[in-house]
């Protein structure tokens, strides 16, 4: 059997622990999707158990407390019958990008690191943070992101554009991983969550890309193949789910009857959440 990590890589608030449980639920469920769990194949439940009980009733759960670090190990198969034990990471996000701002890789990341077979960058584009610079208003044209009258280039803390190169950089560095040649290990899918959020602003998830973090895209082309990269946009809840207020809808439908994925320069919507990890996967 293959043994696959994923390294999912995502700040506080991105979606991570949500789309666990829609994965894992679709996983041991939903017997059409690309990727199953085998009967008996998850090891621990009560690692999610919180967030899959806020889902039955239809609500949101909570931030993952900051000491969490935890892997849930599952044993899974895909459509063509390839097993994979996958080992999926559920930490809390601020984790993530301490990295970057301590300029320190703590112990605890450099196992998985080494080890993963794809990473997993999740971006909420909602809350993504984008200042203003010479680049997106030079002198005498009006702003397209804001409509502040006063030209400041806002200097607290790192723009996304960089902040994600920058923490691919020092993922990259960690892995030991050349960038002389384009990588064609460790695959990566960037994951852009919270898709219903973007009301259709947005038509693809390959556009999104290249508008809103042109530089990340850049990058991410000069650095890995064509092959080992794909972009995709997801919705893990399909809608906003609130922490006190059941969404009567997903309560009696079930979480399993919502969220969606979609691939990189596509606009209809697949119902198959393990679409992106079975290709992580490459299964
Ligand atoms: N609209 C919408 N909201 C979502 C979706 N997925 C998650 N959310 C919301 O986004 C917020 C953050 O989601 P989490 O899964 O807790 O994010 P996280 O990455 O685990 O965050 P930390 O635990 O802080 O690291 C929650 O309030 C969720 O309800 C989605 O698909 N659509
Ligand atoms: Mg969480």
């Amino acid at each position: 059997m293959k043994n696959a990590n994923v390294l999912v890589l995502g700040g506080s608030g991105t979606g991570k622990t949500h789309y666990a449980g829609q994965l894992l639920g679709r996983m041991r469920h939903n017997r059409n999707g690309r990727l199953r769990v085998r009967p008996g194949g998850v090891d621990d439940l009560s690692k999610l158990e919180e967030v899959l009980a806020c889902l039955e009733e239809g609500q949101a759960a909570g931030h993952t407390p900051g000491e969490t670090w935890t892997g849930i190990r599952c044993e899974l198969e895909s459509d063509d019958g390839t097993a994979v034990v996958l080992e999926w990471p559920e930490y809390a996000g601020e984790r993530l990008f301490a990295i970057v701002d301590h300029r320190t890789m703590p112990d605890e990341w450099r196992g998985p690191v080494r080890s993963a077979s794809g990473w997993l960058l999740l971006i909420r584009p909602s809350s993504l943070k984008l200042y203003e610079d010479l680049l997106v208003r030079p002198t005498n044209i009006e702003p397209q992101h804001s409509d502040s009258p006063t030209a400041i280039v806002n200097g607290a803390g790192w723009d996304d554009r960089a902040r994600y190169v920058e923490l691919l950089q020092m993922f990259l560095f960690a892995a030991g991983q050349s960038t002389y040649e384009p990588a064609e290990v460790p695959r990566l899918a960037v994951v852009f969550s919270c898709w219903d959020e973007l009301n259709g602003d947005v038509s693809t998830p390959e556009q999104l890309l290249a508008d809103r973090l042109p530089l990340l895209n850049a990058f991410i082309r000069s650095t890995w193949r064509d092959q080992a990269w794909s972009v995709w946009g997801l919705s893990s809840l399909g809608r906003p789910l609130r922490n006190q207020k059941p969404d009567e809808d997903f309560r009696t439908q079930g979480p399993e009857n919502f969220g969606y994925v979609l691939r990189a320069n596509e606009v209809t919507q697949d119902q198959d959440l393990t679409s992106s990890v079975a290709w992580l996967l490459g299964v």
